[in-house]
């Protein structure tokens, strides 16, 4: 491939080297050895490393499709653009939690970071019993430093509305409307439900009440341009260790409804909790409490010190900002969770489940939970309370 000439093609293992190489993130003479290892449903990855310096680096092309799909289903190279420069944002507010880039190139659709090896993906790492110990206080850090930086109450509403238009993303956000939103309350061609869970998906998708609460959590993640979000913050786009935790792939970044992104770290969280034996599920709950409390007191002291709004110091209005935050986080888990059971997307540490009926109460669990989070979620005042939910479900 030849950089100076600006029109898309996609890299091989052997281009990504030559690219690598003409970057000068090596000597011209290494010796490097390069492997596609991607594994989500819309990117190539490729990790490139030199043995003999035990270094690498990673490079990420969007293709103009997706990629699980295949041709058929074009979709923008733009969301390149839009992961670089949120990993960009979000390393101004907290370095520590976002891959450095190293290079960025628009019509190849082309990022190059920091290789994150040394850590494993979130969701993998729970299924083979990990607990990462920092990851809640790690996330929710991030989420309330983010998203409080992004919102209107840091930005004030001209300098936020400037930056909101630099993050229109509708082609992804399309897909989450879709996915994650609409599709697996409906029979749709694209659910993947196993055939003995039909009836517990038919009794969703007629069930009126749940698809008046699911409309409206739809509407608004479609209206409410609250802060730039990840916009899809499950445990597979998080590296962690004991000690550090990395927020990748925000390709999905738009100004959407605060809850969102910590709705989709609880849901995921959750999901690996139910897919664990209750001995070991201790670890994981304790990430679904920790998770907003550290958002909340870390939002809470953002707001008290850089709130730019007139009405910052207003009796009881962050108080009500964190309550409805908090009923939408619970709401989109609802969301979420219902997705990866009925959805095209599932939960991978629940496919694990080798064991039928393991597996398949694993799933009528969490179905009940995700219908109980979106009917109810005014109800649940604190993650305490989705603890006891998960506690109580599966009692039976
Ligand atoms: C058709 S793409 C389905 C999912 O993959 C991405 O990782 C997002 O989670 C999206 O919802
Ligand atoms: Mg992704």
């Amino acid at each position: 491939m030849t950089l100076s000439q600006p029109s898309y093609e996609a890299l091989t293992e052997h281009t990504a080297i030559t690219l690598a190489k003409k970057l000068e993130l090596f000597d011209s003479n290494a010796d490097l050895v390069c492997h596609e290892i991607g594994d989500g449903n819309l990117n190539m990855v490729f990790r490139i490393t030199e043995p003999a310096a035990q270094r690498g680096i990673i490079i990420k092309q969007a293709l103009p499709y997706v990629r699980v799909i295949g041709e058929g289903w074009p979709l923008t190279l733009n969301r390149a653009v839009i992961e670089s420069e949120a990993l960009r944002h979000f390393a101004k507010h907290v370095p520590q939690f976002v891959p450095e880039i190293y290079y960025t190139d628009a019509a190849y659709a082309i990022t190059v970071m920091e290789d994150l090896s040394h850590l494993t993906i979130v969701r993998t790492g729970l299924a083979s019993g990990s607990t990462y110990p920092l990851l809640s206080t790690h996330i929710g850090e991030f989420l309330a430093k983010t998203l409080f930086a992004t919102s209107d109450f840091a930005m004030g509403p001209q300098e936020k509305r400037e930056l909101a238009l630099q993050f229109h993303n509708p082609e992804l956000c399309k897909i989450t409307e879709n996915f994650v939103f609409t599709y697996p309350l409906f029979d749709h061609e694209t659910n993947d439900v196993e055939d003995i869970l039909r009836p517990t998906a038919e009794a969703l998708w007629n069930d009126q009440v749940l698809l008046l609460e699911a409309a409206k959590l739809k509407q608004t993640f479609m209206t409410h341009a609250e802060a730039l979000l990840h916009g899809d913050l499950h445990t597979g786009s998080i590296f962690a260790s004991d000690e550090e935790t990395k927020v990748i792939d925000p390709e999905f970044a738009f100004y959407g409804p605060i809850g969102f992104d910590v709705g989709l770290f609880i849901a995921n969280t959750l999901l690996s909790a139910l897919a664990r034996e209750e001995s070991d599920r201790a670890a994981l709950l304790f990430h679904i409490t920790q998770v907003w409390d550290v958002f909340t007191i870390t939002f809470s002291n953002l707001w008290r010190q850089n709130n730019v709004d007139d009405f910052a110091q207003v009796e009881g209005y962050l108080e009500y900002q964190l309550q409805h935050i908090w009923a939408d986080a619970v709401g989109f888990a609802g969301s979420e969770i219902i997705r990866r059971i009925f959805g095209l997307a599932h939960a991978r540490d629940i496919e694990a489940i080798t064991e039928d009926a393991h597996r398949l109460a694993v799933k009528r669990n969490a179905a009940a939970l995700g219908r109980d989070f979106i009917v109810n979620r005014s109800l649940y005042e604190s993650p305490s309370q989705i603890v006891q939910a998960l506690q109580q479900v599966v009692k039976g």
